[in-house]
């Protein structure tokens, strides 16, 4: 059976892509549970060209033990357009990688507040690249459109999910089960892209 290794330390994320992935079937692991190590710096300017230093950092380490496998990584974050697309590429460093993101959220909720604009629109965006074992590789970018909420709600998800509301379901992504944040996600999006690429390369 085809493994594929995911490039992340971020175990929300994990759980996320695992639930996603399930029904393609394939071995699922991260890359702690191969033995893994790998934290380079992410000195990319956009969500695609990280997310590749990722996925080739742990793809050559695997690669170095004799693992054949596929190797991916996510890139993500939130875009804000009020504040110039910020906090974009540096979401996890925003305010600093230890600050709660309680305290980066009321920040992200203010800033909005302060820009004065009426419409406070954002969207997730998640790139995913994979490394295939023939040396090839590949890049998706997924989205999903949402605006900044005024106040915080819900305490699912991870990260910036209790400030994205969406206008048409009247909630955050917070609020969703995993099911349904999965189904809309800039994660989900992405991912279900990227399966579609494996199962035309590997079962056509
Ligand atoms: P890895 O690099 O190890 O995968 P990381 O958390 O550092 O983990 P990123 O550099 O891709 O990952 O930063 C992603 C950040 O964007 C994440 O820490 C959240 O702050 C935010 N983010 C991404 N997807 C999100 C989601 O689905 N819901 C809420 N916040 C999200």
């Amino acid at each position: 059976m085809m493994k594929i290794i995911f490039a992340t330390g971020n175990k929300d994320k994990m759980a996320e892509i695992r639930e996603i992935m399930e029904d393609l079937g394939y071995e699922c692991s991260s890359m702690k549970e191969e033995g893994i190590e790998s934290d380079p710096e992410e000195n990319g300017t956009s969500f695609e060209e990280n997310a590749v230093i990722k996925a080739q950092a742990v793809y050559d380490i695997a690669k170095a033990r004799g693992i054949e496998a596929i190797v991916m990584a996510d890139d993500s974050g939130l875009e804000i357009d009020c504040l110039n697309g910020e906090p974009g590429i540096y979401s996890a460093r925003y305010l600093g990688r230890d600050v709660p993101y309680s305290v980066k959220n009321a920040d992200l909720i203010k800033r909005t507040d302060e820009s004065g604009d009426p419409d406070r629109t954002a969207r997730f965006v998640c790139a995913v690249a994979a490394f295939f074992p023939d040396g090839t590789h590949e890049v998706v970018r997924g989205t999903v459109e949402g605006v900044v909420a005024h106040t915080p709600s819900g305490n699912r998800g991870f990260g910036y999910d209790p400030i994205f509301f969406l206008p048409d379901r009247g909630c955050t992504t917070a609020d969703l089960t995993n099911e349904e944040k999965n189904a809309i996600s800039h994660r989900g999006n992405a991912l279900r892209m990227m399966k579609e690429i494996l199962v035309k390369k590997y079962h056509s």
